[in-house]
């Protein structure tokens, strides 16, 4: 069995040092700078989600740090996405920090694709550790073969939270528990895949990146609901309903030499 087959038959995979110890090393002081500076400022960012009461949270740090964007437009994660996605080229949707306090609780069970207005299946989720994660810290848990199962889910809340866990024991969709994982170990989850995880009962900050790739040549769809009419402006600037799914801020991150000019110290390791 290989990632990829574990991603097609499961909706989500565990790549187990996908960032060198040197490379998460350079990364983090760059993303903590930038989620401090983000937090200290109390900037929202225009996102209307309350991921807020769970995480410190900052969306397309690329944008914030030269060294941020080369942590996130990293072709060796763009390539394991395509790669998993059966697709030859993905652009960016948008990066996030996720940095879990101590004492924060469980994300409930949701579905990211309710949030995006695009109308492809062909999207993935990376969520790289950036520093060991245990088990009490938070890890990710997802609903094995929910991702082929269609539109299920609705705003992420207590509510939605109780509905899809019962849909889950319903339809017996096994629940994978990530193991602890090293720093520079990921997980990839499909858009329609569900997924939680767990509180932070532990003393220390669970500093996680995530990354959204989709496949080049997806479309932006009509929003949906809300959350889509926002994340259409924010994240697909001057894209319409029907469109190309691409602005400035979708690059496509693989391969690298496709559509846009890749940063300068992007590394030219190929390897997954
Ligand atoms: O890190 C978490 O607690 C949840 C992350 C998540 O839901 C996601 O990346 O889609």
């Amino acid at each position: 069995m290989t990632f990829t087959d574990d991603f097609q038959r499961d909706g989500h995979a565990l790549v187990r040092g996908l960032a060198s110890a040197e490379e998460i090393g350079a990364y983090r002081p760059a993303i903590e700078e930038v989620v401090s500076e983000v937090a200290r400022r109390g900037d929202a960012q225009e996102r209307i989600d309350d991921y807020s009461k769970l995480f410190t949270q900052v969306t397309n740090i690329w944008r914030l740090s030269e060294a941020a964007r080369e942590i996130v437009f990293n072709p060796r994660f763009a390539r394991a996405a395509a790669e998993l996605l059966g697709v030859p080229a993905v652009r960016l949707y948008h990066d996030q920090a996720l940095f879990k306090p101590p004492g924060a609780g469980r994300t409930p069970w949701h579905q990211d694709r309710y949030y995006w207005p695009l109308d492809t299946g062909a999207t993935v989720t990376m969520w790289l550790a950036l520093v060991d994660v245990e088990e009490e810290m938070g890890l990710m848990r997802f609903a094995s073969g929910s991702h082929r199962a269609g539109g299920m889910g609705d705003v992420i809340s207590d509510d939605t939270d109780r509905r899809l866990d019962a849909l889950i024991a319903a339809r017996r969709w096994p629940v994978w528990s990530a193991p602890p994982m090293r720093a520079g170990d990921a997980t990839f989850h499909a858009g329609g895949t569900l997924h939680s995880a767990g509180a932070n009962d532990s003393d220390r900050v669970r500093e996680v990146l995530t990354v959204i790739y989709y496949a080049d040549g997806a479309r932006a769809a009509e929003p949906a609901n809300e959350n889509q009419r926002v994340d259409l402006e924010v994240f697909l600037p001057g894209v319409r309903p029907g469109d190309e799914a691409k602005s400035g801020l979708n690059p496509i991150l693989w391969p690298i030499d496709c559509d846009y000019p890749s940063p300068s110290s992007i590394s030219p390791r190929r390897e997954t």
